[in-house]
């Protein structure tokens, strides 16, 4: 598909080119580059930098989570729109804003010794609350609090202190005390907004002074771009490169108009994505200080999740929420200094790392490389060998980033012409050198040359995710689509169906297993099943009924769990490609979910 892709585009391009009187293709190609170079230039530090600090401060920090006495299920920083707090109200926990135990050296020097490389601090939520000294409106830390203080002056001076990129996150579209911007229909009649206005008033000349008092800023973090048009996104980004050249734009300014792309928050994709790109991530269920939310992810589960994103080819933007005290909550600083403590053994392999060369994700781990280096990131430590299938490259020499002597690890490589595959073998310690992800480097000569099909792993299961299936469409209306996470949504129709190419080296019986995906929807997480589906491959198929047989979670999908449902067996006979059709009979679709798969699951059996 994609050569048919790029025909059309040279035909376009020729096309265009014969038709303009004045053909200037070379001054048309001179711009377009310069653009994607400044862009890369922009980018530099952010892709070297993989793993950057959140904070999300602010009057809801003093809500806590909680008003009038009532604990409210939301995200905290929502508190105002879930309880459609009127504007005057909310205004009054200003008052309430004294954060005496704020320090940007405490705040900066937590984030430096996690090994984080930039600060990104909610500026202005949705809220309307600005967390800076502004003219354009009153409504701010500096005159509206006793405190009558501006932190960001403080943090700007921490962090260019310790090396960290100061940044900023603005939400340029939702506004809840803003009577023209998005998201209030409490306060104010929608149908009398003017968002231009807003835009014009108080969104842009509070980015200039955002990007004129605080020096330079490492990237301008925007947010839920709704009712935002084209024009205003482009015109906000062009704002944003005229005050700072090198300042760096996240996607969710809207309209395709960032410097990079943002996945939906707290979501992992479901393998390699060539793009630069970042998960914004909570360590517990808020951003916003809540004091009851004590849901705390692991310090185990965030450097995992830290590894497999980088090995994907993404940033890792970690969330803290202070207290309106101006506190890190103690479960977070505990965490933090704990990943410190693994970076600062493991650092090399995630800093300035490019992604795996296999597209697709390992149960056992993930992989990140380096001119010359691969690093696996080992999370399930194997009883006996390590083993890798399909480097064709040459290991010169293994070893343990946590041994600080780098001893040779005993490796041996081989190709097994029979099955028409690289066999990489590791022998490893008994016990793993690190609670968390232990990570071997392996040096090669050059670009890591590797077999990148869908192939069945060293254990022998095979497991074909949704993020690498084959899309059949069919008829009109709503089609099914791939999420980032590579999971189905708006699967209805049974006339849609999925396929999947793969590698087998070791044929045989396998047991067929569905992951379909849970959904979250505001405070409820719900499954939907009962659907009727074939599995279709070397001419043999299995029928059965996607029913909930368990649930199934791991630090890749926490907060979506999958549901396991074993459909039968199946035989394949013959090493070498296969191809796998997975087709509906009939879609459960009452619940509005539908059939959410994840991937499809081959465990031999015998
Ligand atoms: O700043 C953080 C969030 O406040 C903001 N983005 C991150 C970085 C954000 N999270 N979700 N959204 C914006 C979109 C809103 C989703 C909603 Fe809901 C679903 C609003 C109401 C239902 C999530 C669930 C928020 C409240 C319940």
């Amino acid at each position: 598909m994609e050569w048919i892709k790029r025909v059309v585009l040279i035909a376009l391009a020729i096309g265009l080119a014969a038709c303009s009187q004045k053909p200037e293709p070379v001054k048309t190609e001179t711009s377009a580059s310069t653009a994607q170079e400044l862009r890369d230039k922009r980018l530099q530090w952010w892709r070297a930098a993989r793993f950057g600090m959140f904070i999300h401060w602010g009057l809801y920090s003093v809500a806590a989570g909680e008003w009038k006495g009532k604990q409210e299920p939301w995200i905290g920083e929502w508190i105002m729109k879930r309880d459609k707090i009127p504007v005057a109200e909310y205004a009054t926990l200003a008052k309430q804003f004294n954060p005496v135990k704020f320090n940007a050296d405490t705040w900066v020097g937590i984030a430096r010794n996690a090994g984080m490389k930039y600060l990104t601090i909610t500026a202005k939520h949705h809220d309307g609350f600005a967390m800076f000294g502004s003219k354009v409106s009153s409504y701010n830390v500096v005159d509206a609090t006793p405190w009558h203080h501006d932190p960001m002056k403080d943090l700007s001076a921490a962090c260019a202190k310790d090396g960290i990129r100061f940044c900023f996150y603005y939400s340029q579209a939702q506004d809840w005390h803003d009577p023209n911007g998005v998201g209030n229909d409490w306060d104010y009649d929608e149908s009398k907004k003017d968002f231009h206005k807003y835009f014009e008033d108080l969104v842009k000349p509070q980015v200039k002074e955002l990007l004129t008092n605080y020096g330079p800023i490492g990237l301008m973090w925007f947010d839920t771009p709704f009712k935002i048009s084209k024009e205003e996104s482009q015109e906000l980004a062009a704002w944003v490169h005229r005050i700072q050249p090198e300042t760096i734009v996240n996607g969710r300014i809207g309209n395709g108009a960032g410097d990079y792309e943002e996945m939906g928050d707290n979501q992992i994709p479901g393998g390699v994505v060539k793009r630069d790109w970042e998960v914004p991530a909570t360590m517990n269920d808020t951003w916003g200080y809540k004091k009851a939310d004590h849901n705390w992810k692991s310090t185990e589960t965030i450097v995992r999740q830290l590894v497999d994103i980088v090995g994907k080819g993404g940033n890792y933007l970690l969330n803290v929420g202070p207290t309106g005290e101006g506190v890190i909550p103690q479960p977070s600083v505990e965490r933090l200094a704990q990943i410190g403590e693994w970076m600062k053994v493991n650092g090399d392999s995630i800093y300035s790392t490019t992604p795996s060369p296999f597209p697709y994700e390992f149960d056992w781990g993930a992989i990140t490389t380096k001119p010359g280096k691969i690093f696996l990131q080992i999370i399930d430590w194997p009883k006996h060998d390590f083993l890798l299938y399909g480097l064709k490259s040459k290991v010169n020499n293994a070893y343990l980033l946590a041994d600080a002597q780098h001893t040779p690890l005993k490796i041996t490589q081989n190709h097994d012409d029979a099955k028409n595959l690289d066999i990489l073998r590791i022998s490893l310690p008994a016990k793993a050198p690190d609670p968390y992800v232990s990570v071997v480097a392996l040096e090669i000569d050059g670009q890591p040359q590797v077999n990148t099909a869908l192939a069945q792993q060293p254990d022998h299961t095979i497991t074909l995710p949704g993020f690498f299936a084959d899309v059949h469409h069919s008829g009109s209306g709503e089609h099914l689509k791939m999420d980032n996470r590579g999971v189905a949504t708006n699967w209805f129709n049974k006339d849609e169906w999925l396929s999947w190419d793969f590698e087998v080296s070791d044929p045989g019986t396998f047991a067929v297993t569905l992951l379909t995906s849970e959904k979250r929807q505001r405070e409820k997480t719900d499954w939907e099943g009962g659907h009727i589906v074939r599995v279709e491959v070397g001419g043999k198929t299995v029928e059965g009924k996607v029913t909930n047989q368990g649930r199934l979670s791991n630090f890749r999908n926490l907060l979506w769990p999958d549901v396991v449902s074993k459909l039968g067996t199946i035989t394949i006979e013959k090493p070498g490609m296969i191809h796998l059709a997975l087709k509906p009979v009939k879609i459960n679709s009452e619940k509005k979910i539908g059939f959410m798969l994840h991937a499809v699951r081959l465990t031999p059996v015998r």
